[in-house]
């Protein structure tokens, strides 16, 4: 976190410490909230009933972890955080919970928790996909909404098509004076790509191209800072495919296409009778589980025509590639993993403030006012607008201009030289040189009666980014 924004919200949280040190509640949280800076960012995957979600968490983590079962209807958040060895907790009770690895992931005893209450299970699973964030598996949404924007630092929201009611959602995410001032924790996953326009061949395709589209949407760009296309069940099965699931399409797509396509239209005829392929019913049902129907024509395609993938290995990176994953990842890493600190300062400024408000008393009004002023002056969530509004772009400079404004406000890396662009051996000589340069420059932008406010407003953020990297050199 950059000292400035730190510094502030420490100082918030103490201050209300001390104005709440007689309000266990409110201390609680307060305390909690403060803990959290040490931790590692938490990513909570969120959306309406049978988006995908569970099925995402297993495609991030390369595992089938995901969901644990649980009694009837109760809401459970899963959290799964690395760890040395593989435990589960229950809480509030706090209960521990026997947790098995099978072939596939794991299992955990849930039969132990009951009669307790459980709200969050905790499951520590050693995997290096899980060493940057906590991944949080979350009920459906509206029920769990409330709870998902408490908890989590930062959300994938996913949707089947991105409208209605996960828009209503997505707005109302942005309730409170820290969600308005900082709408920079959401990412919008059309989930289930596969399954575009009756599952077409080119159905990922299609969806990335909706995805494009839905970011230059002017509102839904500014409820979100990316829109990623995700075929997670195709993502999942490139992570986990077996050598058995690989000999098995590679039979069907030696199969002849005329004979094999009928079979492949639905579900059904895959698992029906007189099929042309040598490949037993329950090996097909295997391949619907793991694939669905879309990725068993996916796969066979791929292994007939395309080429890397006469492998086992080659087919699971081609399916990989295809599901949108690495995209989705690297706009985690992007938005999220590289901006962890600022979000967490956000966090703990949206749970000040939910103190404030519900515990009003003398003196939470002036640090509410406070609040407010190291929202609107925090230059980490300015820089995370604009590098968003850029991304959609909502805000366009000349294609040099552009390329350059991203690098200042830090989309790259926050460091001196990331954001100049230059090699980190560079002399303090020449990247001052080239910071004082790049400073006059924006200046010019900012004044420039040639540009829309939009564009003099996005100036002056990359200006005050200038200004920080002239402060860092010459600190
Ligand atoms: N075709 C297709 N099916 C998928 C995809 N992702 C998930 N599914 C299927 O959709 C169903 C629900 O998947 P989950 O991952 O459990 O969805 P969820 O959002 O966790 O569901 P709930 O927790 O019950 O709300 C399962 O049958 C999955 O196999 C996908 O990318 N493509
Ligand atoms: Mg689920």
């Amino acid at each position: 976190m950059t000292s400035v924004l730190e510094e502030s919200v420490w100082r918030l949280m103490h201050e209300a410490l001390d104005l709440y040190h007689d309000s266990p509640a409110a201390a609680d949280q307060l305390r909690h909230h403060l803990s959290r800076f040490d931790e590692p960012l938490r990513i909570a995957i969120a959306g309406p009933w049978q988006a995908g979600k569970s099925t995402l968490v297993n495609a991030i983590v390369g595992e089938e972890v995901a969901p644990i079962e649980v009694p009837d209807a109760e809401q459970v958040f899963t959290w799964y955080q690395d760890g040395a060895e593989p435990h589960a907790t229950a809480y509030p009770a706090g209960i521990e919970l026997p947790v098995a690895r099978t072939a596939n992931g794991l299992r955990v005893d849930i039969r132990r928790w009951r009669p307790a209450p459980v709200n969050d299970l905790v499951v520590t699973w050693p995997s290096r996909a899980l060493r940057n964030a906590t991944i949080v598996d979350t009920p459906a949404l509206p029920d769990a909404g409330d709870k998902v924007l408490r908890d989590a630092d930062a959300v994938l929201y996913l949707t089947r098509d991105g409208r209605g009611t996960d828009l209503e959602w997505l707005e109302s995410a942005q309730d409170g004076t820290v969600a308005r001032a900082a709408p920079v924790n959401v990412i919008l996953v059309l989930s289930r790509a596969d399954e575009i326009g009756g599952g077409r061949i080119d159905a990922l395709l299609a969806a990335k191209q909706l995805a494009r589209k839905h970011h230059r949407d002017h509102h839904v760009g500014s409820l979100c800072l990316a829109v990623v296309a995700l075929g997670g069940l195709i993502a999942l099965a490139g992570r986990v495919l077996s050598d058995r699931d690989y000999s098995a399409l590679s039979t069907l797509a030696r199969t002849p296409r005329p004979e094999l396509e009928p079979y492949l239209l639905t579900t059904d005829r895959f698992v029906g009778e007189d099929f042309p392929a040598l490949v037993d019913v329950e090996t097909r049902e295997d391949l619907l589980d793991r694939l669905g129907i879309f990725g068993v024509r996916l796969a066979t395609t791929l292994i007939r025509t395309g080429t890397g993938t006469d492998t086992r290995a080659g087919l699971a990176a081609e399916l990989v590639r295809r599901s949108g994953l690495s995209e989705l990842r690297e706009a985690v890493g992007r938005c999220f993993v590289d901006r962890a600190d600022a979000l967490k300062a956000r966090s703990a400024l949206a749970a000040l403030e939910a103190v404030l408000r519900t515990e009003p008393r003398p003196g939470s009004e002036k640090l509410l006012a406070d609040l407010e002023h190291t929202l609107t002056n925090a230059h980490d969530f300015r820089e995370l607008r604009l590098v968003a509004a850029l991304q959609g772009h909502r805000i366009k400079f000349g294609a040099e201009l552009e390329a350059e404004a991203r690098r200042l406000v830090g989309e790259g890396g926050t460091t001196p030289t990331a954001r100049l662009g230059v090699d980190p051996r560079t002399n303090p000589g020449q990247l001052w040189e080239l910071a004082t340069g790049a400073l006059a420059r924006w200046q010019e932008q900012t004044e420039d009666p040639l540009l829309s406010l939009e564009q003099r407003r996005a100036a002056a953020v990359v200006v005050r980014s200038c200004e920080g990297i002239i402060h860092a050199l010459s600190s």
